[in-house]
This record gives C-alpha cells, structure tokens and sequence, in this order.
C-alpha cells in the first residue's frame, strides 16, 4: 500500500475483513525515524531493565524496553500521533480513540522469541473465564502499531504474525501458528498496523546487531490504557502538547468523574447542550 495518502477505507476492510495487517513502506520521514531510533538506543543504555511481556518466566536480558514514550521527546509525539494514521484508525476504534501504550521494543542480538500472543487489553485470554462467553470479534477494542527503527529482516527477528487470525478472537495455539505465520520484513520507517486479537510474536534476533521498534497500542476510548498517563505525563508540560496529542492521552476525556463535584444539570444526553467537560475545564 502507497504511503503518502493510504487508501482508509481499503485500509479498514483489510484490518478488520482480511488478512488483518497493512505494511506502509516509508510511511515517516527518514529524518524523524533515524533522530527517534538515536535516542532510543540514547535511552536503553540509560535505564535499568524494564518489565517486558510474553517471555515466560526466563531471564531474558537481551531484550529491552523504553517506556513512556510521549513524555520522553516531541520526536515520539510527533510519530505517535501521525495524522494519516490516526484517519485509518478512527472508523475502528471510533474518533474518541486514545493511546494506551507507546513503547520501544530493543532486540539486542541472542533475544529470544516471544510466546505467540494477542496484545492489550486481550493479553489474558488464555485464561479465558476473564472475559464474557460471547467475545467475538466483529468489532476490535485495539489496533497496533509497530514502526521498525532499524531494517526488520527474518535473521534479526521481523514480527511474525498469523494473517487473518484476527477474525478469532481467542489465544493462538502454538501450532497452528507454527503452521500459519509468515514474517513481516520492512524497511525503518515503515508502519504495520494489525487489531489487537491478531496473533503475533517477535522473534529471535539470531544477527549480530541490535533491532529497535517503536510499538504503539490504541484503544477505544472506555478502555483504561496500558500506561497511566495521568502520573507518566508532567500535566503542565502536556498543556504544550498538540491538541491531537492531548487527546490521545486522555487529558480532557471526563471519567471516571467525581459525580458529587459536578454542577446540578444535565451533562449527558443528546438533548444536553453542556457536556461534563464544560464543568472539568472551568
Ligand atoms: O517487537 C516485536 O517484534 C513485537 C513485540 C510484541 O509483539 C509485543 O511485545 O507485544
């Protein structure tokens, strides 16, 4: 698919009804992308070993991760809340959509694959009495994105994901996985978006360099995000923030409310003129 101006509903269908994944070659501007992976790789070397996912319970020290994203530099923002992305994004998860997480995943070489998995907020599925009977689905709660900050390529451990898997909504099985997963290869830059229910895994870095990814996961709005923006963000610095930005964190979504604080009135309703934002940004 063309980068520059991508085909949304096309997009969408894709997503949703067909193999589940897009591919945008060269989506970001090369400058912004080799700036965002210098200081990435700035970050890993300055932070301890943070928590990470879907390794089991092995040590695995080869494999690191940069939280917190938007609260690190405007180059993160500025990737994180790409206009043209967010148009794909918003017919699945509505235009209420906010950021739950905005991570990078660092591969050093000799990590080890991680077990076959579906993200947030589905990532508990194999023990699946925590979710209703009736999960299915016909519409996703999560799309995510992976931009590579360094060549994917099969030796140094491209994403693999099962196409079409998304349509299940259940935990992979390892085998059918084995059987069905292909490896997304992709230059940095690029952009692969896939719902949340998509089976995936990183995989093995078996070269001799490092492999950087920015990951990002958006959620509808009813979702409580990955990463509690209200205490990883400084509140007046994300004042400054771009208004799309903004929104993505949530900072002028309403609830949870104090219901006692608020004004005598309506804040609801199609018939209400004054939302319950007219109160909170008094
Ligand atoms: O870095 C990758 O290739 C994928 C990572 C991933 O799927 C995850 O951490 O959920």
């Amino acid at each position: 698919m063309k980068a520059g101006s991508p085909d949304v509903e096309g997009a969408v269908q894709e997503l949703c009804h067909g193999c589940g994944y897009i591919v945008l070659e060269d989506f970001f501007p090369a400058d912004l992308v080799a700036a965002a992976r210098d200081e990435i790789y700035r970050l890993v070397e300055q932070e301890p070993n943070r928590t990470s996912h879907f390794y089991g319970d092995k040590e695995n020290r080869a494999q690191a991760r940069v939280w917190n994203l938007p609260a690190k530099s405007d180059l993160f923002r500025r990737l994180c809340a790409d206009e043209r992305m967010l148009a794909i994004m918003r017919p699945i998860l509505g235009e209420d959509l906010m950021l739950s997480s905005f991570a990078a995943n660092v591969l050093h070489p000799g990590a080890q694959a991680q077990e076959p998995h579906v993200d947030y907020p589905y990532w508990d599925l194999h023990a699946r009495d925590r979710w209703p009977r009736a999960l299915n689905a016909s519409y996703h709660l999560a799309v995510e994105s992976v931009i590579p900050l360094d060549e994917f390529t099969v030796e140094n451990g491209a994403t693999a994901i099962a196409p079409g898997s998304q349509k299940l909504a259940r935990w992979p099985d390892p085998e059918t996985f084995a059987a069905n997963h292909i490896r997304v290869t992709m230059r940095p830059g690029s952009l692969l978006l896939f719902p949340a229910l998509m089976w995936h895994a990183g995989q093995t870095n078996q070269s001799g360099a490092s492999r950087a990814a920015l990951l990002g996961s958006y959620t509808i709005k009813s979702i409580k995000p990955i990463e509690d923006w209200s205490r990883c963000v400084d509140r007046d610095e994300a004042c400054g923030y771009a208004k799309a930005m903004q929104d993505l964190l949530g900072l002028h979504y309403p609830y949870p409310a104090v219901m006692d604080g608020l004004p005598g009135r309506s804040s609801e309703g199609a018939r209400s003129s004054q939302s319950i934002l007219a109160k909170v940004e008094d």
